[in-house]
């Protein structure tokens, strides 16, 4: 398949400063990502700074994570109006919430339908009201989902982004208890651990992808949070969760959905390179790209 790829830096960490994603970008830069792939680098969003003051729902940092998100989905929007495949790498996952407006907004420019495929330990489903944390890299599924903080649903040309039942998750295991209702209440399909192990990811994947193709495609947007990969593969991560998925089985994946000519964009997020063991993660964010591109453009993509 044609095309290209647009790299976009989004070095923030307003969704939660402990994560220590902020600094991901430049380390996958300094490795040489974007030369080494043959993407194009589009430089880094910028934003505002962290800010922990809790607001009246409890949530920190909601103008700045909104701030943020408008950036991404500006960024986002500019490499699909040119017709490239946008690969957002974070940063922490609040994110996800430019990303997800601008893929929903161009899918529906074109007639298309939005479908959201989410990698993670965790689900992102938390509102203000469920959140024990009150950081919004723990919000962006459910306001994409048309649920959460007024100032962020805002963020958007429209909401909900996306139809909850085009919202499918993998590698869950860790809900909070409020967040469970959520996913109950607004009919999320997602697959935690022990339905991964039973089924095989690759194969959950694929029967997604299929199930995609047969009501008539659209536009797939991929957003990978690394954390989502087992700590012993990938310990660059902010909140790390044992029981995790497996490399060759994420690249799998990848290839798959890109093999699907399906997916038009693309976010790998929570890279924490002061966390990493050398340069390990930036290496499993470099062979997950690396099996997305070799689907998608029918090649053997080299990595080092
Ligand atoms: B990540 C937690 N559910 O809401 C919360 O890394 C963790 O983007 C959220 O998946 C983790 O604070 C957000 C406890
Ligand atoms: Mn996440
Ligand atoms: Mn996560
Ligand atoms: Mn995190």
């Amino acid at each position: 398949m044609s095309g290209w790829y647009g790299f976009i830096g989004v070095p923030t960490d307003v969704g939660n400063k402990a994560c220590g994603a902020a600094e991901g970008p430049a380390a996958l830069r300094a490795i040489g990502l974007a030369p080494r792939m043959g993407m194009v680098d589009r430089g880094d969003v910028r934003g505002p700074a962290y800010d922990g003051t809790p607001d009246e729902t409890g949530s920190r940092s909601v103008r700045e994570t909104a701030a943020w998100c408008t950036g991404v989905r500006n960024a986002v929007a500019g490499v699909l109006a040119d017709g490239g495949v946008p690969v957002m790498v974070g940063g922490d996952h609040a994110m996800a919430l430019g990303s997800v407006a601008a893929a929903a907004e161009h899918a529906r420019r074109q007639g298309r339908n939005l479908y959201v495929l989410w990698f993670d330990a965790h689900p992102d489903f938390n509102t203000p009201e469920t959140s024990p944390s009150g950081n919004t890299h723990g919000y962006p599924a459910a306001l994409a989902c048309g649920i959460g903080h007024p100032c962020l649903l805002r963020v958007g040309a429209f909401t909900p982004l996306l139809r909850p039942d085009r919202l499918v998750q993998f590698g869950i295991r860790d809900i909070d208890a409020g967040e469970r209702e959520n996913l109950r209440r607004s009919g999320i399909e997602f697959h935690e651990m022990p339905a991964v192990r039973e089924r095989g990811l690759a194969a959950l994947v694929a029967h997604t992808i299929s199930r995609i193709q047969a009501a008539g495609g659209g536009h797939v947007h991929v957003s990978f949070d690394i954390d989502a990969l087992d700590p012993s593969v990938a310990p660059g991560v902010g909140t790390p969760v044992p029981g995790g998925l497996l490399l060759d089985e994420c690249v799998d994946s990848l290839r798959l959905l890109g093999a699907s000519g399906l997916v038009q964009s693309l976010d790998i997020v929570e890279y924490a390179a002061t966390q990493d063991q050398g340069n390990r993660t930036a290496h499993v964010v470099e062979h997950l790209l690396a099996g997305f591109m070799a689907g998608r453009d029918g090649q053997t993509a080299l990595v080092a």
